[in-house]
């Protein structure tokens, strides 16, 4: 098993996160960002393997697997020792939708947060309308996520793929400056899902590479 991936990128990290917790050490090959270059160079054989030139990519027997959400399941179905989806058919879809909206907020409004926040730290030419639906986007977010915490103990039933892309969500929109605020539902819930020791070790490796780039 060969993973593609980016250390910053979200969508790798939730791979990363999967493959851990199912204790899962496949080769890793880094596709690197940096500001004068954002996401490069990528080699031909990455490019051979992801159709959009995207990470992560999961190859596996051949198979070259795209989208992190694909992966995921892929890995649910072959892995199952270790579960990170509900059994019960309802359950399931709920946990998708969880996974579906944190990843539609990562690919539509932490997109906007890079662009106009980190690659433009003293404000200069920043689309402020950008930014202020990005931030009203990630707040309806986190009035969703703190109606079902305030009751809940997990997104899902139990520890999920769900968590596992929201706390991405939440962890990558707090370095771009969006605050969690007073939602103690969501607080106790993210110092849950931050004290495993493979989040730990993802939040420490996102972390040092956020700080080089
Ligand atoms: N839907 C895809 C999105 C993957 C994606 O957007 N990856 C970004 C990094 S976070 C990427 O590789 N971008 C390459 C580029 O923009 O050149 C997934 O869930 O894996």
């Amino acid at each position: 098993m060969k993973l593609w991936s980016g250390t910053l990128s979200p969508f790798s990290a939730k791979v990363r996160i999967v493959l851990a917790e199912k204790g899962l050490a496949p080769e890793v090959a880094e596709i690197p960002w940096s500001r004068a270059n954002l996401w490069g160079p990528k080699p031909a054989a990455f490019l051979a393997a992801s159709p959009k030139g995207e990470v992560p990519v999961l190859e596996v027997s051949g198979l070259a697997i795209v989208d992190s959400t694909v992966i995921n399941e892929y890995l649910e179905e072959a892995y199952p020792q270790v579960p990170l989806m509900p059994k019960d058919p309802a359950a399931r879809a709920a946990c998708r939708m969880w996974e579906d909206m944190a990843d539609f907020l990562m690919a539509e409004y932490l997109t906007t947060l890079i662009r106009e926040v980190f690659m433009k730290p003293d404000g200069e030419g920043r689309d402020e309308a950008a930014v202020a639906e990005a931030l009203t986007a990630f707040n309806g977010f986190r009035n969703a996520l703190e109606k079902r915490l305030s009751v809940h103990t997990y997104l899902s039933d139990g520890y999920s793929l769900a968590d596992v892309a929201a706390w991405l969500c939440l962890t990558f929109s707090q370095s771009l400056g969006v605050t969690v605020g007073e939602r103690p539902g969501i607080q106790a819930w993210y110092a849950r899902i931050s004290e495993r020791p493979v989040v730990q070790a993802e939040l420490v490796s996102v972390m040092a590479a956020a700080a080089a780039a």
